[in-house]
């Protein structure tokens, strides 16, 4: 078993698509150990983003992720990480394929909806920054019918 971080980015809160976001994994058999909406401060995600702190997008990415509360959340499941990020699509929705969270409900990358670990240490990482390290596992009925 894995686990991943998620985080509804504001755009999407701000459309009305936490449900229809949080359907997709949960359908789908990821299980979700934590949740919390939250108002982002700059040092969160300044320290979340830190990776790209280069990058020519940096500022607007920190403004965008700012710029409203978002939903964190952590699932768990086989190859979590991958698969949720399966479920994302690419990283511009443009490019990101039908099916997809980010091509079904986004335009463009500024605005892709979504956030997912992209391994295992960050997935470590985020979820020890957004959570702390010991969120509970728990025991679904139907963990047998999804998982073998
Ligand atoms: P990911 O979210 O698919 O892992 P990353 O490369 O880690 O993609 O980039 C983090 C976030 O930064 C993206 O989800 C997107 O919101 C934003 N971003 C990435 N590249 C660009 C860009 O070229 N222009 C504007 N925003 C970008
Ligand atoms: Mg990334």
């Amino acid at each position: 078993m894995e686990r991943t971080f998620i985080m509804i980015k504001p755009d999407a809160v701000q459309r009305g698509l936490i449900g229809e976001i949080i359907r997709r994994f949960e359908q789908r058999g990821l299980k979700l150990v934590a949740m919390r909406f939250v108002h982002v401060s700059r040092a969160l995600a300044e320290k979340h983003y830190a990776v790209h702190k280069e990058r020519p997008f940096y500022a607007g990415l920190i403004e965008y992720i700012t710029s409203g509360p978002v939903v964190a959340m952590v699932w768990e499941g086989t190859n979590a990480i991958q698969a949720a990020r399966n479920t994302m699509g690419a990283t511009n929705p443009v490019d990101a394929a039908p099916g997809t969270i980010r091509a079904d409900l986004g335009m463009e990358i500024g605005r892709n909806l979504v956030h997912g670990s992209d391994g295992p240490e960050t997935a470590d990482f985020e979820i020890g920054l957004w959570f702390g390290d010991d969120i509970p596992g728990w025991e679904r009925d139907a963990d047998r019918w999804i998982f073998e």
